[in-house]
């Protein structure tokens, strides 16, 4: 292994741990509280954050200070600063929503960027207990094992996820949905772009899209759905970072025709 590969290797171990760890957390804090009593405030018009999230982000963010003290670090709840050389983004639970609720779509998103692209992304499924992970060039996991894009290629047969926020048009959401019910596509809607987008990676749906996401909901996921094989539209990470903006992953054989249905409306 070279030197960068060694650091990627102890990054995505650590990182690997270190989501499972925390996952577990807000999954045990949740069945202690209940969907009452977690001290959930609102960001915005449907728009949460709990106790959970801050805890876990906290945790992560000292945690990857303690041992990787020269990165710098990007969190959903607590900002940060990227600073001259690699960074952690990092969304301590995607999906909060469905969290707060009780609904299974929900997990820890931790990416690495450096030197301008994500290298290293981890994903703790945590009702599922399973975690993904994908290192730039090394392929996509899931609980150790290769995963690897559907191979559909009928587009009466395909089925996909969309996202969709108040950040966005409702009318836009409606016309894209117009022009996938024409074109015979199936979707569905569950809230976690992370989830989402790793359900693409295992070859479960066949595409991810979503208006716009910001950085920490999608770095780690989208390494992962690329390695497994998925085509991977999205801004660069200049714009990505600060501003967030449109997400597409999906298989490669229906990639253009959905593009066209999605990206151009
Ligand atoms: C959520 C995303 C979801 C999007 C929501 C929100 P959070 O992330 O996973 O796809 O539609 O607006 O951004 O806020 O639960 O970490």
């Amino acid at each position: 292994m070279t030197t960068h590969e060694n650091v990627h290797a102890e990054r995505l171990e650590f990182a690997s741990t270190l989501a499972r760890q925390v996952g577990q957390y807000a999954l045990k804090y949740w069945e202690q509280h209940g969907s009452e009593n977690l001290g959930t405030t609102s960001k915005g018009l449907q728009d949460f954050v709990t106790i959970a999230d801050k805890v876990a982000e906290d945790t992560i963010r000292n945690m990857l200070s303690e041992h990787f003290p020269e990165d710098g670090f990007v969190g959903e709840e607590s900002g940060g600063e990227r600073g001259e050389g690699g960074y952690w983004v990092v969304d301590p639970i995607d999906g909060t929503a469905n969290y707060l609720r009780g609904l299974r779509h929900w997990g820890v998103s931790i990416a690495y960027v450096e030197n301008g692209k994500t290298v290293l992304g981890v994903i703790h499924d945590s009702p599922t207990d399973r975690i993904y992970a994908a290192t730039l060039g090394g392929g996509a996991t899931r609980n150790g094992v290769p995963i690897f894009v559907a191979a559909t290629i009928n587009p009466h047969s395909a089925m996909g996820i969309i996202g969709a926020s108040r950040r966005t048009s409702i009318d836009l959401y409606l016309a894209q949905l117009r022009a996938l019910h024409d074109a015979g596509i199936e979707h569905r809607k569950i809230g976690a772009a992370t989830i989402g987008i790793v359900r693409v990676a295992e070859g479960v749906a066949d595409f991810y899209y979503e208006k716009h996401l910001n950085c920490w909901d999608a770095l780690a996921a989208l390494l992962i759905a690329s390695e497994a094989g998925a085509q991977v539209v999205a801004p660069n990470l200049e714009e990505f970072v600060p501003n967030g903006g449109e997400v597409f992953c999906g298989v490669p054989s229906l990639s253009p025709q959905l593009e066209g249905l999605l990206l151009a409306v």
